[in-house]
């Protein structure tokens, strides 16, 4: 079995990823400064899938300087027409390299094929998206006796961009999409793990967009993306990542007073009512914890359950969890494939033990499958914990695995004191057929954004991010454009 996973996944490396891989700076294919390469890893096989071009300061600097190049030569002069001419074009040439690009994600990220098909369908979805809104906005206009004031949005020229690996392309779109939309030129900087979707996008795109508008480093946080979100030339920063570096990337645009959005961290809890149809909500809480093998920052990870509805909400889990197709990411029909790294599943086995050693009880999983094919691959069981304390690090902090905390609930005011209890308010998660009670939860959790009845369902036009140290900011909406665009007064006098 080990060995028809290593043929599949060879099989499908040689078709779709290249053996070495380079930077994309001013519309070319380019080495490093330093010539040093680092490797990505298929986290199903742990062998090394490719060889990956390792910047750092001095790459930076020069996809700095040609960013701004583009920007001042060409991009600055192309209008909203040409701009969403551009990104629908793109979204085309996503599309039509859908297989290409799943595959590719599947093998760097692990994530099912299934689901790196959905990241695909999503990232075109964002270029037409803000390609539909590019045109709105034409700015304002003040009369006041002789004064006639307009306010106009002008991008802000260079953005840098730093993104994580759970979504390397679908997190390369919400980034680019909106900074080109608002007509800035960016250089992207994606995850260590996970560089190659980005990159082949980077390819997909030399035909379609200018030289210099959209550049890619690819390398370590501290080496390439500390350097260029400290950048002096760089006028905006948005980066998606650990809170922990959001706040060193924060303190780095400080330096440079650069305008910062965030998108951090999470600890969603997911609010689970009396009055609910048990294998509906059991779905939900599944799909809410263990999509994207848990790596989701808005992952529903800690479940609030009604008493009444305890027992067997928690039996339904177990068996949904049996019943999961662990395995193999490039197969169909494969529910939770392999963490991004052994680093990530250490991590999270890391706080499985700490729950143990508190007295946390794991009604299934609580490490990695005892099973000779899978192993060998960076896979964690799916978890259900039941009997931490709300104050365990377990529950506090995020685990961005397929771990589940569980918490019963009798009264409405002491369960929502603990929901709110975490420096996270990413998103929120509340399964209830009665609307009153759905609505006052919704309002009640202090998160930026909740679902009722469903979960990880985003749609372009509805505001994504977080509230407390989840983030800066708001994805996926036309209050985007706002994030990479900076207002411009201009007050006449025609008096
Ligand atoms: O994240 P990092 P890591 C959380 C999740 C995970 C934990 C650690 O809990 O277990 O973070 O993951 C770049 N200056 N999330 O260590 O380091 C880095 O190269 C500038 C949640 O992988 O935050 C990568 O491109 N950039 C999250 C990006 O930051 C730096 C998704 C994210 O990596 C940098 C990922 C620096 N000093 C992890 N250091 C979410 N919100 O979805 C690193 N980077």
């Amino acid at each position: 079995r080990r060995n028809d996973v290593m043929e599949r996944h060879r099989e499908a490396a040689d078709a779709v990823v290249p053996e070495r891989t380079s930077l994309y700076i001013g519309g070319e294919f380019t080495e490093p400064a330093g010539g040093e390469t680092f490797a990505t890893i298929d986290p199903t096989t742990t062998q090394e899938l490719a060889s990956v071009a390792r910047g750092r300061e001095a790459d930076v600097n020069r996809a700095v300087e040609a960013a701004w190049e583009a920007f001042e030569t060409e991009w600055s002069e192309h209008s909203p027409g040409d701009r969403q001419r551009i990104l629908t074009e793109i979204a085309d040439v996503i599309e039509a390299n859908a297989d290409e690009l799943a595959r590719l994600e599947t093998l760097d990220n692990g994530k099912p094929i299934t689901e790196a098909r959905i990241d695909v369908d999503s990232a075109a979805e964002q270029f037409r998206y803000f390609a539909g809104i590019v045109r709105e906005n034409g700015g304002e206009t003040m009369t006041e006796g002789s004064r006639y004031g307009q306010v106009i949005s002008e991008p802000y020229g260079v953005v840098a961009q730093v993104i994580p690996w759970n979504f390397p392309l679908l997190m390369a779109s919400w980034k680019l999409a909106p900074a080109l939309a608002a007509g800035n030129c960016t250089v992207l900087k994606p995850a260590e793990q996970t560089p190659l979707s980005a990159l082949r996008l980077a390819g997909l795109l030399d035909e379609v967009v200018p030289d210099g508008v959209v550049n890619v480093v690819t390398g370590f946080g501290e080496e390439a993306g500390d350097p260029l979100t400290r950048h002096p030339d760089v006028r905006k920063v948005a980066f998606t990542g650990s809170t922990a570096v959001g706040k060193q990337v924060m303190t780095n645009a400080a330096e440079n007073v650069t305008d910062v959005t965030l998108e951090l961290g999470g600890k969603s809890p997911v609010v689970v009512f009396s009055d609910v149809d048990v294998p509906k909500a059991v779905q939900l809480i599944t799909a809410a914890i263990f999509y994207n093998t848990g790596e989701c920052c808005e992952a529903g990870s800690r479940l609030f359950v009604h008493e009444d509805v305890a027992d067997d909400v928690l039996d339904g889990l177990v068996n949904a969890i049996d019943e999961m197709e662990i395995g193999d990411p490039l197969r169909e029909a494969t529910d939770l494939g392999p963490k991004v790294s052994t680093e990530q599943v250490d991590r999270t086995l890391e706080y499985l033990e700490a729950a143990q050693d508190a007295g946390g009880r794991f009604l299934a999983g609580g490490d990695r499958p005892d099973d000779e094919v899978l192993s060998e691959g960076c896979y964690v069981e799916p978890t259900l914990i039941e009997g931490l304390e709300h104050d365990h690090a377990a529950v506090q902090e995020e685990i961005f695995g397929p771990v589940l905390e569980v918490f019963r609930w009798t009264d409405y005011e002491t369960m929502m004191e603990l929901a709110n209890d975490v420096d996270y308010g990413l998103a929120g998660g509340v399964i209830t057929d009665d609307v009153t009670q759905a609505n006052r939860a919704a309002r009640d959790i202090e998160a930026g954004y909740i679902w009722i009845n469903s979960y990880h369902d985003l749609a372009p036009g509805l505001p994504f991010g977080g509230y407390k140290q989840s983030g800066i900011g708001r994805e996926l909406s036309a209050d985007t454009l706002d994030h990479y665009r900076q207002t411009k007064t201009i007050n006449l006098s025609l008096g």
